[in-house]
């Protein structure tokens, strides 16, 4: 007997890859775990007869002489075939693009580091020519878009752009993808984003901004990753962790999500004992009690230890800034800027920057029949700042976000440097190759 197997709390990924490969081994039966993600039960429940599969709890283990693993690697993710483990004339093929170190030794594998393991499986379905219904090229698309984020996820390989747009071409239904990847957002998901908020706090490590949330549960609670997706994305941070503790199931579990590729939560939580991708992850800690003040300290020395781009604010800020006063006459600071062909001048006074006067308030000042105002009556006075050793990245985010084109570089309160879009641009271009 040959089965196919995959992790538990299955997902869209893990579903695909189970009937994909179900089309490569014709003579394999699927067997899906009783732990579903909520996404995935609603799709089977409305899916039911369309492709046959059964329950570890139904499967006659000791029959089997092949085992075909897909998305996973580790025998602890597995339902009910863990009693092959020690099985010495099993034959194992294994189809997964999880990075961590296998627990699962098999005879043959094709495992790749790209987004998706359904990816894996519509190549090599499309290289075969395959015929695949759309229903089929749907349901493979779902996984491909899950575990990437819609393509978007650093983990995004052409590869898995290659397998989406094969998947297309079968006529794969986004609506039907909308409607089953609608994130499992419900009103446990809100108590515990609620909860995390109420006492959010940030960090600042590596110039990164960060935050380490401690919230306990109870129950099972499911779509955690969404939760901190959510979170991350409210507070505006770059990565963002949530350790959960939940008391009576003795159990923690460590959930990470990530905005930038220098914050590889995937390595910080195989470090941890679990795993991931660069952008989310999660570990899962059983003993008991967990201190969470330690599990907090271990986060905050995974991430100081990962390599982040060394380029910061002070390295690409302008200096010495050109400045005016609040007095300066209008017709004085155009002059300037004419000169020096900037868009933009900090105001200060008494060493501390109090306004910014940019192109944009010259047309205001047009338009105005007093003679030569000074610069305070057109500034602008709510500046934002940034820290020498703050990201990049993140000061591109703020100019985006506050529509501004240069950023005053606040040291001790001093003016020390400005940053502007353009440096950021440049700064960006140049990571680029030629
Ligand atoms: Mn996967």
């Amino acid at each position: 007997m040959e089965v196919i197997v995959t992790h538990k709390n299955t997902d869209f990924d893990a579903l695909a890859s189970v009937f994909a490969a179900s089309l490569i081994y014709p003579d394999a039966a699927p067997v899906l775990p009783t732990s579903q993600n909520p996404n995935v039960r609603q799709f089977l429940s409305i899916h039911k007869d369309l492709f046959p599969w059964s329950r570890p709890g139904d499967t006659a283990w000791g029959r089997v002489k092949k085992l075909i693993v897909v998305d996973t690697n580790d025998w602890n993710r597995l339902e009910g075939a863990q009693v092959l483990r020690d099985s010495p004339d099993i034959e194992i093929h294994l189809w997964d693009h999880h990075l961590n170190p296998a627990t699962i030794e098999a005879q043959w594998e094709h495992c790749m580091a790209v987004g998706a393991a359904a990816t894996l499986f519509a190549r090599r379905l499309e290289e075969e020519g395959t015929k695949i219904s759309p229903i089929q090229a749907t349901l493979f698309l779902a996984g491909i878009y899950e575990d990437t984020g819609n393509l978007s996820f650093p983990s995004t390989t052409a590869v898995d752009a290659q397998a989406a747009a094969f998947l297309l071409r079968r006529k794969a239904d986004l609506d039907v993808i909308n409607t089953f990847l609608r994130p499992a957002y419900g009103p446990k998901q809100k108590d515990v984003l609620f909860k995390m908020l109420q006492n959010a706090e940030r960090t600042k490590l590596n110039g990164y901004t960060v935050s380490i949330n401690t919230c306990s549960i109870s129950g099972h609670t499911s779509g955690l990753a969404i939760v901190v997706e959510m979170y991350r994305d409210i507070l505006n941070l770059d990565a963002a962790f949530g350790i959960f503790m939940n008391e009576k199931q003795g159990r923690t579990i460590i959930v990470g999500r990530s905005a930038l590729e220098n914050i590889n939560i995937g390595s910080i939580m195989r470090a941890m004992g679990g795993g991931g991708h660069p952008g989310a992850g999660s570990a899962l800690l059983k003993n008991h009690p967990q201190d969470p003040d330690r599990i907090r300290a271990q986060l905050i020395d995974r991430i100081k230890g990962t390599r982040h781009s060394g380029a910061q604010i002070g390295d690409i800020m302008s200096f010495p800034v050109l400045t005016v006063s609040p007095r300066t006459p209008m017709t004085e600071a155009a002059h300037i800027l004419r000169e020096k062909g900037c868009t933009g001048l900090p105001v200060v006074e008494g060493g501390k920057v109090v306004g910014i006067i940019s192109r944009r308030d010259f047309r205001k000042f047009r338009k105005n029949t007093r003679k030569d105002p000074p610069v305070k009556a057109f500034m602008s006075t709510n500046v934002t700042f940034i820290e020498p050793g703050q990201s990049i990245t993140k000061a591109a985010r703020l100019m985006v976000k506050k529509d501004i084109g240069r950023l005053p570089v606040i040291e001790d309160e001093k003016l020390i440097g400005i940053i502007t879009r353009s440096d950021a641009m440049r700064y960006y271009y140049d990571l680029l190759p030629d």
